[in-house]
């Protein structure tokens, strides 16, 4: 993984807010729920690129269009396709990016990301809001973890051997960052889905 501590500036933090609240003013706020089970999960989400990741009682996948709105997903922001260039240096474009909302006492347990095609590419995340301490551990759930706490303003890569890693989110600590009008946090992750030369088809094509 690379840790980008305080790599955005608080400017460009209120400006990209200001993109994300454009994004989900369009594409609302989902409460994702466990496969099969359907238990819901504390996070909310949304999405922005050709695709948006999401979770059902059908499962975790990808999909073109909002579960709720049947709308395809608003574009990716052009200042975070310009973060993915300079930071990824991967020669394809990021074709989803998942917006997470934590209220305080929300949490992410233990995952990793693997309902993409692609793991060369890696995940790109950026915090915005109060901290969080994350967790990093290995390949398999048992493994040794590491815990660390991420600011508003810090990006994170998971690449290389940590892109499939488990990871996820412990604890919020409420109050500690005035981006946001209420405690919580914003947490984006940029990913490739699809495989070099993979059709992605653009907005309103069918799909069949
Ligand atoms: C979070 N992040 O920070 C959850 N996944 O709220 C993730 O699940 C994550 O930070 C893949 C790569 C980077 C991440
Ligand atoms: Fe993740």
């Amino acid at each position: 993984m690379r840790l980008l501590s305080a790599h955005l500036a608080p400017e460009i933090q209120k400006a990209l807010l200001k993109d994300i609240r454009a994004i989900v003013a369009k594409a609302p706020l989902f409460t994702p729920t466990m496969p099969r089970w359907g238990k819901p999960l504390s996070v909310r989400m949304s999405n922005c690129g050709p695709l948006g990741w999401l979770s059902d009682k059908s499962g975790y996948r990808y999909e073109p269009v909002h579960p709720v709105t049947g709308q395809p997903w608003p574009a990716i922001p052009d200042r975070l396709m310009q973060l993915w260039q300079d930071l990824t240096g991967y020669p394809l474009p990021p074709e989803a990016c998942l917006i997470n909302y934590y209220r305080p006492d929300a949490k992410m347990g233990l995952h990793v990301d693997n309902d993409e095609e692609d793991f060369d590419a890696p995940i790109l995340s950026v915090s915005l809001g109060d901290d969080a301490r994350f967790r990093l551990g290995g390949r398999e759930r048992k493994d040794p973890t590491q815990s660390f706490l991420l600011q508003s303003g810090d990006v994170l890569l998971l690449e290389g051997e940590d892109r499939l890693a488990y990871h996820g989110v412990d604890k919020i600590y409420p109050g500690t960052s005035t981006l946001l009008k209420e405690p919580g946090r914003i947490n984006l992750t940029m990913r490739r889905v699809t495989k070099a030369g993979s059709d992605t088809r653009p907005e309103g094509a069918s799909r069949d």
